[in-house]
């Protein structure tokens, strides 16, 4: 039986850790990409919480040496459980529009991502353009967001830091981009370390997990891989 294939835009701030995240996932969930691995190992030196990987670095140097034009927004792809997915690391609104509005990019669903490191993501004030782009993908027809908070190393995995970003920015989800904040799945996640990437992290056990209503019912889970097998292919394909 032929899986389904979804395409993932991912959105948020500049600097927000899109990379990282696009790069965690896919070293560890595929091997089309020929000697990613070992840039990624190249790219790895031990820190405090353990082995830190800088996947942006290892996945920008991997696009560089394959002689991909550098502002063409090119797919990453992997296998999650569930389905075949492309990704496309977003960098900045205009391209977002001009990508998905012109169908080159058909985006199923979004991760939005938003820092919660100090001095960023909610607390950047006007430089943060996290809710802008949310509204400009409800806009867009995206009706399916996984919120991934990311950074939450540098904040020493804060239950009360992780809570109080999801609740602002659902509100903001809710009252600036319209969405609908109950089909929303919030993941608190370190992508430098890989912790609720794949799996849900030691480090972050006062974690409960999301819950969302979807087509099907509702939805539960924990770590990002199962938020992003959370967003549900649209109804008009019948792959
Ligand atoms: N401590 C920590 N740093 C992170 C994490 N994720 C990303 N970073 C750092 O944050 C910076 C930005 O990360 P990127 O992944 O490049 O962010 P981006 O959103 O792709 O940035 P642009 O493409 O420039 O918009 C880099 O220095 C990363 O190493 C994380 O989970 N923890
Ligand atoms: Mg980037």
């Amino acid at each position: 039986m032929s899986r389904t294939h979804l395409n993932i835009v991912v959105i948020g701030n500049a600097g927000s850790g899109k990379s990282t995240i696009i790069g965690c996932l896919v070293s560890k969930l595929e091997g089309q990409y020929d000697g990613l691995a070992q840039l990624v190992q190249e790219n790895a030196h031990p820190e405090k919480y353990g082995t830190a990987y800088d996947y942006a670095k290892a996945i920008n140097e991997y696009a560089s040496r394959e002689n991909e034009d550098p502002d063409a927004i090119t797919p990453w792809n992997m296998e999650t459980p569930k389905y075949d997915i492309s990704l496309y690391e977003i960098p900045d609104l205009d391209s977002f529009h001009d990508n998905v509005s012109s169908g080159i990019i058909p985006a199923d669903g979004a991760i939005l991502v938003l820092s919660a490191s100090s001095g960023e993501g909610l607390e950047a004030g006007e430089n943060d353009q996290t809710i802008q782009f949310a509204k400009l993908a409800n806009e867009l027809g995206i009706s399916q967001i996984v919120l991934a908070i990311s950074k939450m190393d540098t904040t020493r995995w804060s239950e009360d830091r992780f809570n109080e970003y999801l609740k602002e920015t659902c509100h903001l989800l809710k009252r600036k981009a319209q969405y609908n904040i109950r089909a929303v799945a919030g993941v608190p996640i370190c992508a430098t370390y890989g912790d609720n990437m794949l799996e849900e992290s030691p480090n972050m056990a006062w974690y409960k997990g999301w819950t969302k209503e979807a087509r099907g019912g509702v939805l539960k889970g924990k770590p990002l891989l199962d938020a992003i097998d959370g967003v549900e292919p649209p109804v008009r394909r019948r792959n």
